[in-house]
């Protein structure tokens, strides 16, 4: 079998997205996700001008061959861009290879290891007791982790929370917007929400909590420790991860149960974290972790230190992406949980899928493949339009992690 046409198309049902479609001499086709949000198409671009030319006539059973190819083969190595463009041809390689088998992905990885995926979900509200409404409202819903985020008492606005109550979708102008930061504010004020909550909800719910990057080692630790009492499921992104080792300061400090990956896209952001088991869950993706095949690697590697998955899922990783991450989910031994944002209608119409919601969990559905296609006429009725992320900055103006 051989690869004879490839396309990269981006569509903006409500946001945009990248996907690869790769063609076989047979008539079977193979599509991966390649969203990168807010640098949609740099990767667009590194796919048409430097990817998809070196694939046409290659064996698309070779899978890892062309992986390597396209890693060692760029010479430069690693990078958001690079890596999410590899990772969309991997997914749309196993999709092509499980469509030929007549099965549905997940049985290419070893079949299943649960019958079901359990998802958290995303309750946000403006202050403390609209995080409550959320957290019920998710709860009637069936979901039984949910991630909770609430608005700072001096802050304008804040990662997580939408001003206007519809569904949070950060990437919201066509050039960053800025929000102003206070470490302090906030640090003083997450506690009382976790408080609350477990008085409400109870011991058995499982709640999360997504810090985005913003804190430093010694504040996540007091942060941490903090939350004993609720013992969370997870804090996410205490702190920025470029250096490994400062989560060892964390850990010094406690016990509550830490996450972190969704900005990592090789095993090489990962290894001291995992080695040294300073992280408990890993949330590196399908489409920014090199795909199938790389992700798989680092939960393989991570499963020897006690490591579990939580991938990142937020709205701005395609259907696509969920798709693949649900078979690679079902599959490996030492899954955690799978971080779940429904996309909204017009982009489950562009996206068709076999994957479907019930009371809490996920499940990847029968299909062959990853069960996930494109509706391609559809997608040509959304046309790209530039959408940022917003930037952050301290009171005095410095700029901080957003
Ligand atoms: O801000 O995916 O856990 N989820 C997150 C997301 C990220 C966006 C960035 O594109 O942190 O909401
Ligand atoms: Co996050």
């Amino acid at each position: 079998m051989k690869i004879v046409s490839t396309r990269t198309i981006v569509t903006c049902p409500g946001r945009n997205f990248v996907t690869v479609k790769l063609e076989t001499d047979e008539g079977v086709w193979g599509i991966g996700d390649a969203t990168l949000n807010g640098r949609e198409l740099a990767v667009a671009t590194m796919l048409d001008e430097h990817v998809l030319p070196c694939l046409i006539g290659r064996d698309p059973g070779n899978i890892e061959d062309i992986w390597q190819y396209l890693y060692r083969g760029v010479y430069w190595r690693r990078g958001a861009v690079n890596m999410t463009a590899i990772a969309a041809v991997d997914t749309a390689l196993w999709d092509i290879k499980a469509k030929c088998a007549g099965m549905p992905l997940y049985q290419l990885l070893g079949g299943k290891s649960r019958e079901r995926v359990l998802v958290y979900g995303h309750a946000n509200g403006r202050d403390i007791s609209e995080t409550v409404e959320e957290v019920a409202r998710y709860q009637d819903m069936g979901y039984q982790a949910i991630r909770a985020q609430t608005g700072v008492p001096g802050l304008e606005s804040t990662y997580g929370v939408s001003n206007s109550r519809t569904s949070y979708e950060p990437a919201d102008a066509g050039l960053p917007s800025e929000h102003v930061w206070s470490s302090e504010r906030y640090l003083n004020h997450v506690p009382r929400l976790f408080e609350r909550l477990r008085s409400e909800f109870g011991d058995e719910l499982h709640l999360l909590h997504d810090v985005h990057h913003r804190l430093s080692p010694i504040e996540a630790g007091r942060l941490g420790k903090a939350l004993e009492p609720f013992h969370l499921f997870w804090l996410e992104d205490a702190v920025a991860a470029e250096n490994q080792a400062a989560f060892r300061l964390i850990r010094e400090h406690t016990t509550t149960p830490l996450a972190v990956g969704e900005v990592f896209n090789s095993i090489w952001d990962c290894k001291e974290l995992i080695e040294q088991q300073l992280v408990d869950y890993i949330r590196a993706s399908v489409v920014h972790a090199g795909g199938i095949s790389h992700l798989k690697r680092i939960f393989d590697f991570a499963s020897l230190y006690h490591v579990r998955s939580g991938s990142h899922g937020a709205t701005d990783l395609s259907p696509v992406c969920m798709g693949a991450a649900l078979h690679l989910d079902i599959a490996i031994p030492n899954f955690g949980i799978q971080e779940y944002m429904p996309h909204n209608e017009q982009t489950d119409d562009v996206f068709p899928h076999a994957y479907s919601f019930v009371n809490g969990h996920l499940f990847p559905g029968e299909t062959a493949g990853h069960g996930v296609d494109i509706d391609e006429k559809l997608a040509a009725k959304f046309p790209y339009k530039r959408a940022y992320l917003p930037i952050s900055r301290l009171t005095d103006g410095t700029l901080c992690n957003w």
